[in-house]
């Protein structure tokens, strides 16, 4: 039977991935809830926009109006958030707006489900960063909610009122525990993604023999635990669809640091590099042999920035989602390696086509 799908957050990457994976995999409408802003990027939605059984709307999280009026009219079977403010760097700089949207805006959106449709099934997206100052590894469901940013403080919160919703309302509600998630719609301010536009432009640079910037970083031994947010979306569809509403932890179950994400996506580009220097002096140069091979106008291919630095920063996440595996029969396909030849190649391919 065909049902409603309010998916907030469709000019992100999760929810245009979202949106891609229900109109692929189901014969629901959907329902991509979108802010009004002065210059909307269409971009990640290109492949929906003009669908048949897509439907663009307006409203706004920090809007309890809009939310409401939105599952009043529609009468979604689903509603799953992926609005938020999501860059944890920028919480310190706008806490007041990343708790409102994150949090309240939660709220917001289990009040309007509560008042106008008690039987639709929510999903509120979760993340490790509430798990913050990690006490064990790997973290799972019960490790203890410890954020270290406005943002992780802002998903704890979310989580506590997920479930306070479900137990006093009865509301099919869950809090899903995301790890990293990347991808080809990933924004430039996370480091994944700003790792592999700049490599494709430095790997262009040396290869037409211009000179180029080097990247610029910040703290190079975090650890992730990344993975395709292509994968994590059909995670989020089991999580929503189970018999009772529980929640999981989304993870690839490998974590890697900032260093590595750099070395191997400078490979994929087909460029040698070498660390030399430590702490904020640390550097990624051309290797000798490839200096040669390019005829290099430059060497240094990524520096330390310590602008970059986070007022407090989480070392290391490495997420156990053995349960999702087990009782939701979630099977992620796309490994780290993988991911990261996936998003250079798709940097490269975009800046070759600008240049035609
Ligand atoms: O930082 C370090 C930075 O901004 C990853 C969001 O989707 O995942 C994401 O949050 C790490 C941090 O993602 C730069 O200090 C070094 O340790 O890519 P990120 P995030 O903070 O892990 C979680 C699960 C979410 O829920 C979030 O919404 O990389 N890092 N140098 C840098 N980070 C950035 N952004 N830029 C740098 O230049």
């Amino acid at each position: 039977m065909t049902k409603k799908v309010i998916v907030t957050g469709v000019l992100g990457q999760d929810g245009a991935n979202m949106v891609e994976y229900l109109l692929r995999e189901t014969g629901h409408e959907i329902y991509g809830v979108m802010r009004r802003t002065s210059n909307p990027n269409f971009f990640n939605c290109k492949n929906f926009i003009n669908d048949k059984r897509f439907n663009l709307v307006y409203a706004d999280l920090g809007d309890s109006v809009s939310i409401e009026e939105v599952v009043d009219r529609v009468q979604p079977d689903y509603f799953i958030n992926f609005a938020a403010q999501s860059f944890v760097g920028c919480s310190w700089t706008i806490p007041v707006q990343t708790f409102d949207t994150n949090a309240t805006g939660v709220l917001r959106c289990l009040e309007a489900i509560r008042r106008h449709k008690p039987d639709c099934r929510f999903y509120s997206a979760g993340s490790s960063e509430e798990f913050g100052d990690v006490d064990y590894s790997p973290q799972d469901i019960n490790h203890p909610i410890k954020p270290r940013s406005p943002y992780g403080a802002s998903k704890a919160s979310a989580r506590h009122l997920v479930k306070v919703y479900r137990e006093s309302y009865k509301l099919f509600a869950v809090h899903g525990i995301l790890f990293n998630h990347e991808g080809t719609k990933r924004g430039e301010e996370f480091v994944t993604r700003k790792i592999t536009k700049g490599v494709a432009q430095i790997a262009s640079a040396l290869r037409r023999k211009e000179t180029f910037a080097p990247l610029e970083l910040g703290n190079l031994d975090a650890k992730r635990d990344w993975s395709d947010s292509e994968d994590f979306v059909d995670g989020v569809w089991k999580m929503v669809n189970q018999d009772s509403p529980k929640d999981y932890v989304l993870s690839s179950g490998e974590t890697h640091s900032i260093r590595e994400f750099v070395e191997l996506s400078f490979r994929y580009a087909g460029v040698i590099g070498i660390w030399n220097g430590k702490g904020q002096q640390e550097q990624f140069s051309i290797s000798t042999e490839d200096h040669f091979k390019f005829d290099a106008q430059s060497s240094v291919l990524m520096k330390v920035n310590p602008e970059f630095y986070r007022p407090a920063e989480v070392e290391i996440l490495l997420g156990d989602a053995n349960p999702a595996k087990e009782e939701l029969g979630w099977k992620p396909k796309v490994s780290f390696p993988e991911l990261v030849k996936k998003m250079t190649k798709n940097d490269i391919d975009l800046l070759t086509k600008q240049r035609k």
